[in-house]
């Protein structure tokens, strides 16, 4: 058990739909608080920063530009193991293989090959929490 922050990001689909909401009723349902909040258009420069590890794949450029397709909003969530719980609140990556109960699989939906648009981003270590709240938070 360990008290971690992790970011988690609203993207474009989620915020357009009005599931803003949705997501942190259910991240605050669990236990974990809200450490920071805003809206946002994120630049190309922000994504590049967040998405560094997929520059180069087949889906980096569609996704970038998806992410950059209308505001969404960014927080830091806090609470006891939350990086693997808000993971695991969000479901697998692929909304059409997403467990029901978990945002994907409750929320999201198969856009064809449009696997980019499924709702919201969860840093998957304290390495990357860490690296990607200096992204979008650099006073945190
Ligand atoms: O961490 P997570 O968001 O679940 O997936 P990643 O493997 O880090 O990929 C980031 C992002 O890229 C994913 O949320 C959707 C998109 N994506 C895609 O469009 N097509 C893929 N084959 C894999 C990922
Ligand atoms: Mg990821």
């Amino acid at each position: 058990a360990q008290t971690e922050r992790s970011l988690v990001i609203v993207k474009p689909d989620g915020y357009r739909r009005g599931l803003t909401g949705e997501v942190l009723r259910r991240i605050e349902a669990k236990g974990y608080t809200l450490a920071a909040l805003q809206v946002t258009e994120a630049t190309r420069e922000q994504l590049a920063e967040h998405y560094a590890e997929h520059e180069g794949k087949p889906f980096y450029e569609p996704l970038v530009e998806f992410m950059s397709s209308g505001p969404v909003v960014v927080a830091v969530i806090e609470g006891n193991d939350c990086i693997k719980g808000f993971r695991s609140l969000a479901g697998a990556t692929n909304p059409t293989e997403a467990a029901p109960g978990s945002i994907r699989g409750d929320l999201g939906r198969d856009w064809g090959l449009k696997v980019q648009q499924n709702i919201v981003h969860g840093s998957d270590s304290t390495e990357s929490a860490e690296r990607e709240i200096g992204i979008w938070f650099p006073n945190l």
